[in-house]
């Protein structure tokens, strides 16, 4: 059964320890989770609030806030932070380039136990036209359990059906190399820029 010990530096002198027990067989890392911006979202606002919590499993010999850190594309921002005992929170001051950024967070427990957890999210550009487009994201042809070749099936909805895209779903595991194949080379073939989009 875990029993609680307390730190202390070198010298044994238990005058300059730092708050909280250490819990013996202490081996699990902090959890970091609630993210945001989530991991990979796409997002408009071009300074985005960063933040996570987290916290020690027990057993647990608590978070040392002293030791969190936050980067975004490598860089440090910790001193731009608000850091409390269950969270970092920070904003840039001024506006992120399109594309895909970085987060880096990393914290340690009380026994030293550390936790880096990286994620990404992009930043990106309202549309400024918007479309509706019609299709089909579900459907099966003879290579799994359902009718027709994907040829037969693109053909179809293409020319008579006059539907914007379809997505072939086939059940994967019923599909030998030769099939796999065949369905993603006519998905790039029916694939036509502005026409008709193919997947599988
Ligand atoms: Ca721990």
């Amino acid at each position: 059964m875990a029993k609680d010990i307390y730190r202390v530096d070198a010298t044994g002198d238990p005058t300059s320890l730092k708050s909280g027990p250490i819990v013996e067989g202490e081996t699990i890392q902090p959890i970091i989770y609630d993210l945001s911006p989530s991991r990979f979202s796409s997002n408009y606002n071009k300074r985005p609030t960063i933040s996570t919590k987290y916290f020690d499993p027990e057993p647990s010999s608590g978070i040392d806030i002293s030791t969190i850190y936050l980067k975004l594309d490598n860089i440090d921002f910790t001193n731009n932070a608000t850091i409390t005992e269950t969270q970092i929170t920070y904003t840039p001051s001024t506006d992120l380039s399109l594309g895909k950024h970085k987060v880096e967070i990393g914290v340690k427990d009380l026994s030293g136990k550390i936790k880096i957890f990286n994620f990404y999210f992009y930043i990106i550009e309202p549309l400024t036209t918007e479309n509706f487009y019609f299709g089909v994201p579900y459907a099966h042809t003879s290579y799994s359990d359902g009718a027709l070749t994907p040829v037969d099936v693109f053909t179809y909805v293409r020319d008579v059906a006059k539907i914007d895209f379809l997505v072939i779903t086939d059940h994967s595991n019923w599909l030998d190399m030769n099939e796999w194949n065949d369905a993603l080379t006519q998905a790039n073939n029916f694939t036509q820029n502005g026409v008709f989009v193919a997947l599988f």
